[in-house]
């Protein structure tokens, strides 16, 4: 094969000829890593094809655009997912596997690009996915971090941090856009010129794009998402170079650079506070100018935005897209203050993810005046336009000295969405019930939802094999179908091969756990699992507990029938968050404690697996017998990981909260272990006085698990470890664990009597996978369409 002979339809040539001619290396020398970069370009050859007619398709239809702006985009690995949304899979194999190499060990070689900490940056990622699936034009506009999330790693129990690097490899998805560019200030003051204010920033920074194709299911339409770096105006002073102070030549470039260097670790507390904000108005900024220049190079109108243009901020973060695309009607294209205010709020809609008030974004205003001058004063223009129009408003933007995200991006937008119906109900009669008051029809629900291609097709082959040999393979670009299974989990012949396909997942975690951590776990046991980020709301300190409980019961009464367990937890802290690093700690030092115990370790395990990602949840979640959400009602949004569990056959154990509202209504209220105070009762039990301490001295089984840690048996010679736990859990207890304990304990002893019956558990975990179609995010994607953005889809058009 020649050079200019590039390959276009054989496949095992196309990754031959990129070995050779891409990346320069001999077949007979490659490494892993080489083939595995041989097989992304090959992929990637097919998806630009499509992708220009996507975007094509879009500009001769001059079609709305919609642009998702997000500060994350947990993405994951994407050679898998490209693969599958090609259905390449079983050319891509058989191609791989004639190099005499194994197919999976190319496919895991790839890092996780981890550009989010959590829900809202998988959520966004799934919407990209589903987007393209429906044929929608968009484009996801985020930060491309050079470093991600934090590795996670334990010593002696405690959350170690280290960077991660994803783009220390040369990055195949990604391609660069130097034309691209825009210069953003920052600073300086607002001075008046012929009567109309001017902004002069003081600092310059250029925003560089790197794009990213994002293929839907079958490969009919791709999408963009566009990431920004920071780039030095000038990234080099050959001056002090030649001077001889050769690290002032370059501090320019470093200092830019930062604001794209790290992922904000955080997903809900305050910190990092100048370079935070510097990072969501460069961003958020560089997204407008891009959405500006697309659509003036074919409109003259700027009254026309809203027909074209709809943003979509992801959570606060981006919020002042919203004053940057008004200042830029207003102050440089010259509109009128309220039609620039009007145009913006015909574009603008905003997602809440949390009702948390430490979540919820303010800055104060002497920082944000110093970094943002101009938009301080827009922003204090929309308010008092508002207070005319409604002088019985109480929330303004700006307040009590600060900026207020949450109600910026509300005043600011057409449509305010929550992300399941429990979360928007709540959004009207609290955060934003002054709002809404005003505003009545502006908030709505869009419950979220997960792509079926990666959560269930892609993560669970046996099963997806079993679905497709059922009832076809319809259901993989309409999950709805997925209730067509609903007679079989009736019949036995069918359930015993569901039963088999989870067993078989389970017995690869096993192995999986074993070569990679030196772990034994019994595959005939319940695998528990909670995989999630640590935060007292969510609880995973409820389920410790629980743990240490059961343990001390089944040393009691060693020989009674106990359903053997093992509770798998994962997931990362936020560094600065002190109390869910001792609950890390806590989880880990009880686990060594129970595991070494010869007289229980049979019937309970307890495994904390190391830097959870979107890769080890695609491997635990597909394995898992019972989906832990057990968030304190009123405080979970809504969950997706909740939604992954049901859709490959783990029930859950939660509360009434967030979207397992939804999921219990849908898989039957037999189908799911519900206990706990719901979110009015625990609103009512914090103002009992001394809850907790009731519920500890009500409960002796509580009280002696909590006694064991206080006791210090979990942390030798260091029975102090765990105060903080211990008091909190006996004292104020915001979260209500001591509370919602008893119940979780009766559902925990309803699970595992539900578990003993094999056959009656594989039917409600299938009915949990038929009835769970509905959260499919293209089913999501859809009703964001058309509630909120207008937008229609092309497909066929390309
Ligand atoms: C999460 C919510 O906590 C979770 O309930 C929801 O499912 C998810 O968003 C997607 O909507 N929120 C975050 O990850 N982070 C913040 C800052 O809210």
């Amino acid at each position: 094969m020649a050079k200019d002979e590039m390959p276009k339809s054989d496949f095992r040539d196309a990754i031959l000829w990129h070995l050779t001619y891409t990346l320069g290396k001999d077949p007979d020398h490659a490494q892993v890593f080489d083939w595995r970069l041989a097989l992304s370009h090959a992929v990637r050859d097919r998806i630009v094809d499509r992708w220009m007619a996507s975007t094509r398709a879009t500009y001769r239809a001059d079609a709305k655009r919609v642009y998702y702006l997000s500060m994350e985009f947990l993405i994951g690995r994407l050679l898998q997912d490209n693969i599958v949304n090609l259905q390449l899979a079983d050319q891509a194999q058989a191609a791989i596997e004639s190099f005499g190499l194994d197919y999976r060990d190319l496919l895991l070689d790839e890092p996780d690009a981890a550009l989010g900490n959590g829900g809202l940056g998988r959520l966004a990622a799934c919407f990209m996915e589903s987007l393209a699936t429906l044929g929608c034009p968009a484009y996801g506009y985020g930060i491309r971090y050079e470093h991600g999330l934090f590795r996670q790693s334990f010593a002696e129990g405690r959350q170690m941090e280290a960077p991660e690097d994803w783009l220390a490899q040369p990055y195949v998805w990604q391609f660069e856009r130097p034309e691209a560019r825009f210069t953003l200030g920052f600073g300086g003051r607002v001075v008046t010129r012929d009567g109309k204010p001017v902004w002069e920033p003081e600092n310059f920074v250029q925003s560089e794009a790197y794009d990213v194709p994002v293929i839907g299911w079958q490969g009919a339409w791709a999408n963009t998402l566009r990431l920004w770096a920071g780039r030095a105006v000038d990234p080099f002073d050959l001056g002090r170079f030649n001077a001889g102070d050769f690290t002032a030549a370059a501090e320019a470039e470093a200092l830019a650079r930062t604001i794209s260097r790290v992922l904000y670790p955080e997903d809900s507390t305050e910190a990092g506070k100048r370079l935070r904000l510097t990072q969501e108005y460069f961003f958020s900024a560089a997204s407008i100018r891009d959405i500006l220049r697309r659509f003036e190079a074919d409109h003259a109108d700027l009254r026309l935005l809203p027909q074209k243009v709809a943003i979509q901020l992801n959570d606060t973060h981006p919020a002042i897209a919203g004053p940057e695309l008004l200042r830029i009607l207003h102050d440089e294209r010259g509109l009128p203050f309220d039609e620039a205010l009007a145009i913006t709020r015909a574009c603008v809609n905003y997602t809440n993810h949390t009702l948390l008030p430490e979540a919820l974004e303010s800055w104060g205003e002497g920082l944000f005046g110093e970094l943002l001058p101009r938009h301080l004063q827009i922003i204090d223009r929309i308010d008092a336009e508002d207070a005319k129009a409604h002088p019985d408003r109480r929330n303004a933007a700006r307040g009590e000295g600060r900026v207020r995200m949450g109600e910026l991006s509300f005043i600011l937008s057409n449509r305010v969405n929550g992300v399941s119906a429990l979360h928007t109900g709540l959004m009207k009669t609290t955060v934003f019930a002054d709002q809404h008051r005003i505003w009545p029809d502006r908030i709505v629900n869009q419950t979220n939802g997960v792509t079926p291609r990666r959560w269930l097709h892609g993560c669970n082959p046996r099963l997806s094999r079993l679905i497709t040999q059922t009832i076809g393979d319809g259901w993989v670009g309409d999950l709805e179908q997925l209730q067509a299974l609903e007679p079989h989990a009736a019949d036995a012949g069918w359930l015993e091969q569901f039963a088999a396909v989870k067993a078989a997942n389970k017995a690869d975690l096993s192995d999986w756990a074993r070569r990679e951590h030196g772990l034994t776990l019994n595959p005939q046991a319940l695998f528990d699992v909670q995989i999630k980020r640590i935060h007292e709301y969510k609880r995973q300190h409820l389920n410790i507990l629980e743990a240490i409980a059961l343990w001390q019961e089944m040393r009691e009464n060693p020989s009674a029938d106990w359903t053997a367990r093992v509770k798998i937890f994962g997931g990362k802290a936020a560094p600065g968050y002190f109390f869910a690093k001792d609950i890390i700690r806590l989880i880990n030092d009880v686990a060594g404690v129970i595991n070494a115990d010869a007289a229980t370790n049979e019937k309970l395990q307890v495994v904390y697996l190391p830097n959870y990602n979107v890769t080890l949840a695609e491997r635990l979640i597909p394995a898992a017998d019972l989906s832990e959400q057990i968030s304190t009602a009123g405080k979970e949004a809504s969950g997706t990981g909740n939604m992954k569990f049901a859709l490959n056959g783990a029930p859950t154990i939660g509360t009434l909260d967030g979207a397992n509202v939804e999921i219990r209504e849908l898989v039957g209220p037999e189908n799911f272990f519900l206990f706990g105070l719901t979110a009015e009762e625990a609103e009512a039990r914090r103002a009992v006085p001394d809850h907790a301490a009731r519920a500890v001295a009500g409960d002796p089984r509580l009280k002696r698990a909590i006694e064991a840690i206080r006791s210090g048996i979990f942390s030798p010679g260091e029975p102090d470890r765990y105060a903080n736990i211990v008091e909190n859990l006996t004292g104020a207890d915001y979260f209500l664990v001591a509370s919602d304990f008893a119940d979780y304990w009766r559902a925990q002893r309803e699970v595992d009597f539900a578990y003993a019956d094999r056959d009656g558990w594989a039917r409600m975990a299938a009915l949990n996978v038929a009835r769970s179609g509905w959260f499919s995010s293209d089913r999501t994607i859809r009703g964001y369409m058309q509630d909120i953005w207008n937008a229609k889809s092309l497909l066929g058009q390309e």
